[in-house]
């Protein structure tokens, strides 16, 4: 650190200079990321509450009513207005709450959690956080977790079964309301993954796709991940995770001595209500027909992107359930495509159940990207 500081001018040209080499969402040519560009009404909420800590809710009684509210909110969008549960910094969060929630109701030596193949590398985390053994179930030929094989894997260590809505690597959806009756039966504790898919799910079966059931209308699911900033135009860090029960962030509670609550259920203790704010701002300005807008586009744009991914003379890996396409070539490995459209300018990224090509159509990303994005591609082919 230099013993003088420099003018403000000076800091914020430096700022300039740092920022000119990021990416932007912006320009289009982000296509592997689930992040988007944050809606302008989210930004400005959460510029709003920047100083409300949701640490010490005391002090923020109406940053706390705000949580309060859009958990309400999204319990409601997924099947069960009372859930408790909080705003996060995002999927990884959430998962590790909900393995530390399914581990302290059973309290057993060696738990034992199982997750699908395609489970996202939060549950490793969570795993070695929690000292649990983590179980990998097979996938099926559709790339959805193989329900014998999660059948073949429950043991009397099983704390927690995992279901997918929205794979990270293909966005594929589970069968999540058959790993709710056999969790219900055997009384497991079921967690569902919907970081990417639990804001465009609902809002698609609203306007009349057919996604299978995946929330707390199935009487097995204990908990539900739901991430604002993917598919909800938050800003970052902005996660959700909801509980069925109080008894779940009962279990994980610690308490608090000098704080303005007398509890605390979540992992992180200082933390930022300017999240919540913007999550807040946009459920009220979005309401259903605005998200409903947006996953369809989105839909739209991944049926125009797969179709002249097939013309363009490539083969996709499946069929998108959601907003995520994976391709291959022949006779050039995923990552020689991916470095020769780099090199054109496309950050795409690379799945590795199968290794291919991966691109997400967040909202961000318009027609004239993709139409842009299929001309390179037809040139790297012929
Ligand atoms: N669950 C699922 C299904 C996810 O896809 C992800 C992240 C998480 C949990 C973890 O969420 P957080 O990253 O919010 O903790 N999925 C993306 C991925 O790994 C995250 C991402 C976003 C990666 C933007 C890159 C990027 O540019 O692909």
């Amino acid at each position: 650190m230099e013993e003088k500081g420099i003018t403000k001018d000076r800091v914020f040209e430096l700022l300039r200079n740092y920022k000119k080499r990021d990416m932007t969402h912006r320009s289009g040519r982000i296509l592997g990321s689930m992040c988007t560009c944050p809606h302008e009404v989210g930004l400005k909420a959460y510029h709003m509450f920047l100083e409300s800590n949701l640490g010490d809710p005391g002090l923020f009684q109406g940053t706390k009513t705000m949580e309060n509210e859009v958990i309400a909110t999204l319990g409601q969008l997924l099947g069960k207005s009372d859930v408790y549960g909080h705003i996060i910094t995002g999927g990884t969060e959430a998962n590790i709450m909900a393995m530390r929630a399914a581990r302290n109701m059973c309290r057993i030596e060696d738990p034992e959690i199982i997750v699908p193949k395609s489970a996202h590398f939060s549950f490793k985390k969570a795993a070695d956080i929690l000292c649990l053994n983590m179980r990998e179930a097979q996938l099926d030929s559709q790339y959805r977790v193989d329900i014998n094989s999660v059948k073949e894997l429950i043991s009397d260590k099983t704390v927690a079964v995992v279901g997918i809505a929205g794979t990270t690597e293909l966005g594929k959806i589970d069968p999540i309301e058959e790993l709710s009756d056999i969790c219900l039966e055997r009384e497991i504790f079921f967690h569902v993954d919907a970081a990417f898919g639990g804001f465009s799910i609902p809002f698609l079966n609203q306007v009349g796709y057919d996604l299978p059931k995946f929330d707390f209308s199935l009487p097995g699911v204990c908990s539900v991940t739901i991430d604002p900033h993917k598919m909800g135009l938050a800003p970052i860090p902005t996660g959700g995770i909801l509980f069925r029960d109080k008894s779940y962030l009962d279990v994980m509670s610690v308490e608090t001595p000098y704080l303005t609550e007398e509890n605390q259920s979540t992992i992180v203790g200082t933390r930022t209500g300017a999240s919540t704010a913007a999550t807040w701002a946009l459920l009220k300005h979005l309401g259903s027909e605005g998200y409903q807008k947006i996953a369809s586009r989105c839909m739209e744009l991944t049926k125009l992107l797969s179709q002249g991914i097939k013309d363009t003379g490539f083969q996709l890996i499946t069929e998108p359930q959601l907003n995520i396409v994976a391709f291959t070539g022949e006779g050039i490995a995923p990552c020689d495509i991916a470095k020769l459209l780099d090199e054109k300018g496309w950050a795409v990224s690379i799945a590795s159940h199968p290794k291919s090509v991966r691109i997400i159509v967040m909202p961000h990303v318009k027609e004239e990207h993709i139409t842009a994005f299929l001309e390179d591609l037809k040139d790297i082919r012929y």
